[in-house]
């Protein structure tokens, strides 16, 4: 080899070493929480947009996993269902041997559910992480994301969280899952696992469980019982539509840096009054359906991201507020089987507990 090949030779090398393939590729993708809300809109929407994915779904199937969710996913080839828990470290070690990539989406998700008991949050939202960690670092996973959440910032009453403001989470749901996010990042600074971390604003859409603000209100309205609105109604989020989240979840995973964290946001900041106002117009409801109850303990006052950083990486969401709360509206009155089924049991003991007043 003459000097000047062997010079371009290892420039090549040099340039290969530090300027990697810039596109993530996974084939064998392990999805925790895929049972839920937003993570069985993402496997859907994987599997529709990905031919050669294959997804293992991990989900303890508690009171917010439903199987139904991914009932006409259920028999595609590429799909596997798993029932157990992320806090079972051989069961995640065996599946993320078999896994080219990790999303944790498994969490306790609901802030007034934490407020009541805490412990759930702390033990999967926590620990749960620290065991999904502990195996991709143990086989050399390819990439794992935590799926994390604007409320880890806490609350501002004006101006929007970069990923760089510090964390002040304010509810145990809000702290458990800034534990996780920070714990993830660890792995990252300790051990090089490449993790990325997403923030993402408030979701609605779907095959969400009617505990939340927008399909608590539609399924409510639906059968013309109240509305529940915490103080004032004058809390602001910022809504995003869970497809757009899906499509910014996958874009990260393909092109996220690692270490990383990035906000995902809607941009659709309402007050909780104008969702609920939206919700009875559409439905042509009236207003007496309102009821002005008790506020939550703790109450986050306002939610803003900026997406700036996401935005420069090349994701935005591209679908407009409006059109898709017409679209998720439908979408409950159309599936009232999937929603009655669900507010029955221990649905309506924690509804009792949750709004005495009412
Ligand atoms: P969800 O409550 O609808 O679903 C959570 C899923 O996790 C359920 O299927 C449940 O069975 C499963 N799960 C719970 N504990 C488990 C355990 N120990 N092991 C395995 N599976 C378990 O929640 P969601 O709204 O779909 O939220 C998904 C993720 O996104 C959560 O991590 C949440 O913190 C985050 N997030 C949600 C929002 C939102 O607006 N909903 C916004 C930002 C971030
Ligand atoms: O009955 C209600 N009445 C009411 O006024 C409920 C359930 C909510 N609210 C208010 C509280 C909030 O200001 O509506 C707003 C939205 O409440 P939630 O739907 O419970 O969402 P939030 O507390 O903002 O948290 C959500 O967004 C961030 C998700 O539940 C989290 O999982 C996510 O991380």
């Amino acid at each position: 080899m003459t000097f000047s090949r062997f010079f371009f030779t290892l420039k090549f090398i040099v340039l290969i070493v530090h300027y990697p393939n810039e596109e993530f590729c996974v084939q064998t993708l392990l999805v925790t929480g895929g049972a839920g809300f937003i993570g069985s809109n993402f496997i859907r929407h994987m599997l529709k947009t990905h031919e050669d994915i294959r997804i293992i779904n991990l989900d303890k199937l508690t009171y917010a996993g439903n199987p139904e969710n991914l009932k006409d996913m259920a028999a595609d080839p590429r799909y596997r269902f798993v029932h157990g828990d992320i806090c079972d470290g051989i069961l995640t070690d065996a599946l993320v041997r078999e896994s080219d990539a990790v999303i944790n989406f498994a969490a306790e998700s609901h802030v007034d559910r934490s407020i009541g008991k805490p412990d759930d949050f702390i033990q999967t939202d926590i620990f749960g992480t620290f065991q999904l960690l502990e195996a991709a670092r143990k086989h050399g996973i390819g990439r794992f994301i935590q799926i994390s959440t604007d409320e880890v910032y806490g609350s501002t009453e004006d101006g929007c969280f970069r990923e760089d403001d510090p964390l002040m989470p304010s509810s145990p749901y809000s702290a458990s899952k800034a534990g996780a996010d920070r714990l993830a990042y660890s792995y990252f600074v300790t051990y090089r696992l490449p993790v990325v971390i997403t923030r993402a604003s408030n979701n609605f859409g779907p095959y969400q469980y009617p505990e939340k603000l927008i399909s608590l209100f539609v399924t409510n309205a639906l059968d013309d019982l109240p509305l529940p609105v915490y103080g004032d109604g004058l809390n602001v989020r910022d809504w995003l539509f869970v497809l757009d989240h899906c499509e910014a979840i996958d874009f990260i995973l393909r092109k996220g840096e690692d270490g990383e964290a990035y906000n995902i946001g809607g941009g659709n900041e309402r007050t909780n009054l104008e969702i609920t106002d939206i919700i009875l117009q559409t439905l042509g409801k009236p207003d007496s359906l309102k009821k002005f109850v008790e506020d939550r303990k703790g109450h986050d006052r306002r939610y803003a991201l900026s997406i700036e950083k996401i935005e420069k990486l090349g994701w935005r969401p591209r679908h407009p507020f409006g059109e898709a709360m017409r679209e998720t509206i439908a979408w409950y009155r159309d599936n009232r089987p999937w929603w009655e089924k669900l507010k029955s049991g221990e649905y309506l003991a924690y509804y009792k507990k949750q709004y005495q007043t009412l």
